[in-house]
């Protein structure tokens, strides 16, 4: 089922210069780029986007750093596109996250975390409303969508 997802590559992506290898991964998996752009997280925004972990040990931690520089914010489309950019991304903790995906290569702190993607249509359809007006996405159709 084609589906969209929201991803946003953390601050520490910048900081690394692996925004390039990153989104690389993204669209060698065959997704499309719809939506992107830079900026500046503040704390309401940190917060409503995180709101499920409020009052957990990390979350004090997980805010700050959230807002300690630029993110790359993007919405990707694809069929599947949820379940495929979770499995790119690796397990949250970096214990778990196998080498070959994105947090098992670049991530060697669970809290330095270096992207975040939806985890269900649901979430995705909210965060999406959440980083991104309507008229900022630009669908597109490709001549090599057989491939994909
Ligand atoms: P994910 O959906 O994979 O991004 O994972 P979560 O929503 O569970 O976690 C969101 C962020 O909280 C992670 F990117 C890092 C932080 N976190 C911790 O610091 N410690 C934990 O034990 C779990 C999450």
């Amino acid at each position: 089922m084609m589906e969209r997802s929201f991803v946003m590559l953390k601050p520490g992506v910048l900081q690394r210069r692996i925004a390039g290898e990153i989104i690389g991964r993204l669209e060698r998996k065959g997704l499309r780029i719809i939506g992107l752009k830079m900026l500046r997280i503040d704390r309401p925004l940190a917060e409503a986007h995180y709101a499920e972990h409020r009052g957990k040990g990390f979350y004090g931690q997980l805010i700050e750093y959230t807002i300690s520089g630029p993110v790359l914010a993007m919405v990707l489309e694809g069929e599947a596109a949820i379940r495929r950019i979770r499995r790119l991304a690796g397990p949250t903790d970096v214990e778990e996250s196998l080498p070959g995906t994105i947090r098992g290569d670049f991530a060697a702190n669970t809290r330095l975390n270096i992207i975040h993607a939806s985890d269900s249509p649901e979430s995705a359809g909210g965060e999406i409303g959440r980083f991104f007006q309507a008229g900022e996405l630009c669908p597109w159709e490709d001549g090599n969508a057989p491939w994909f």
